[in-house]
């Protein structure tokens, strides 16, 4: 097999994107008395406080397992599972039974698809020992299905247990990939499970961080503790956590910056904020959430190696399903990380976050 061809591939995966530079907005809105609140439970002036069900637009997750479920999240990985399913399909055209050349275009069809080099190697060593059996596309596409479930199935977990209160969870990752959205669609979840959540705007070096964190706010009522534009974030992190416990929250959501001067000062940045979130809660964060981009394809698993060494991930959630071919990095993720990938993004809305289900994802791809 072409192995000289994967190592290239390999190596052009490689590299990670440098968190963008860029400077705090003046215009963002400044609260010159919340810095100062680190008093358990003193809401601070610039707080938005948002009662809960009259704002919630009431579009939400239906119960996991139910078909309209399913169908939807079939329906957004459409472009992933439109070009597996037509390249398997072609890899057949004419011919009958597995031969060694198939199984080479089969791998280039794997890394295509962003299950990235060492997934696919695995998969193509699995396929080939049961080749004997497989003479057209579809027991071909029974055999990977099969064999792809055994390969995420042990690394996918539900979601983590709440054992304190309040659960606290630090949301991270670099620009763009969804996590305030994440955040938004989490506390909607939450909030209409019943459950009191806490949003904190710990991004304060993005211009208008705040503004599109509390619109999410609103939407999924949840309370929101801000700082003004270019505050302290592991500052912003602290009150969040004592105003959670003073008012008995079940909840706090961590918004962090996913730009900043470098990527060294990113990390430290979060490594702060943590400590600080430890202060005011010894056992806490409870969970570190990576948030994930699938349109990146392989530089998301760099990005999660990256975040995890610095920071320590302990689940994640990848975003933008439904808008990419690349969704087999999910693949890729489960087999090569040992970090449970817990949420999938399948759109821009509220009710567009799934728990990842390997079986009921396996399903969806073919
Ligand atoms: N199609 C699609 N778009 C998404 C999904 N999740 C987030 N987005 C979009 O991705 C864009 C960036 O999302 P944000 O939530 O702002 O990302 P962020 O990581 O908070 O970005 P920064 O704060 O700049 O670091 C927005 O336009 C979102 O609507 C998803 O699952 N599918
Ligand atoms: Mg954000």
């Amino acid at each position: 097999m072409a192995f000289g061809w994967f190592k290239k591939k390999q190596d052009s995966h490689q590299d990670i994107k440098d968190p963008e530079i860029s400077l705090p907005d003046e215009s963002d809105s400044a609260c010159p008395a919340a810095n100062a609140s680190k008093a358990a439970g003193e809401p601070g002036e610039c707080e938005a406080k948002v009662s809960g069900e009259e704002n919630f637009p009431g579009v939400l997750p239906e119960p996991t397992g139910s078909e309209g479920f399913f169908k939807r999240l079939k329906n957004r990985l459409s472009r992933t599972r439109k070009s597996f399913t037509q390249g398997l399909d072609s890899l057949f055209a004419g011919k009958s039974g597995v031969t060694p050349e198939m199984l080479e275009d089969l791998e280039e069809l794997l890394i295509t698809s962003d299950l990235g080099v060492e997934t696919a190697t695995e998969l193509i060593s699995r396929i080939s020992r049961k080749a004997t059996g497989i003479r057209d596309a579809e027991a071909l596409k029974l055999a990977l299905k099969e064999e792809i479930r055994s390969l995420i199935v042990t690394l996918s977990e539900k979601q983590a247990q709440m054992k304190t209160r309040p659960h606290v969870v630090m949301v991270l990752g670099v620009n763009g990939v969804g996590k305030t959205t994440t955040i938004g669609k989490l506390a909607a979840r939450a909030s209409r499970e019943g459950r009191k959540v806490i949003i904190a705007a710990a991004d304060t070096f993005r211009a208008a961080a705040v503004e599109q964190l509390a619109i999410w706010a609103e939407r999924s009522g949840a309370d929101l503790v801000r700082h003004k534009a270019g505050a302290d974030p592991a500052a912003v992190a602290y009150d969040a956590v004592e105003a959670a416990r003073a008012r008995g929250a079940d909840i706090v959501l961590i918004d962090t910056a996913g730009r900043i001067h470098t990527k060294a000062n990113l990390m430290e940045e979060l490594k702060k904020i943590k400590r600080s979130i430890a202060k005011a809660m010894p056992d806490a964060p409870h969970e570190a959430l990576l948030v994930l981009d699938a349109t990146t394809g392989q530089n998301a698993l760099s990005q999660a190696r990256l975040f995890n060494e610095s920071i320590g991930v302990t689940g994640i959630a990848m975003t933008k399903l439904d808008g990419t071919a690349k969704g087999g990095i999910v693949v890729g993720i489960c087999h090569s990380l040992k970090i449970p990938l817990r949420y999938i993004g399948i759109g821009e809305q509220i009710e567009d976050l799934q728990d990842f289900d390997p079986d009921r994802f396996v399903e969806a791809l073919f």
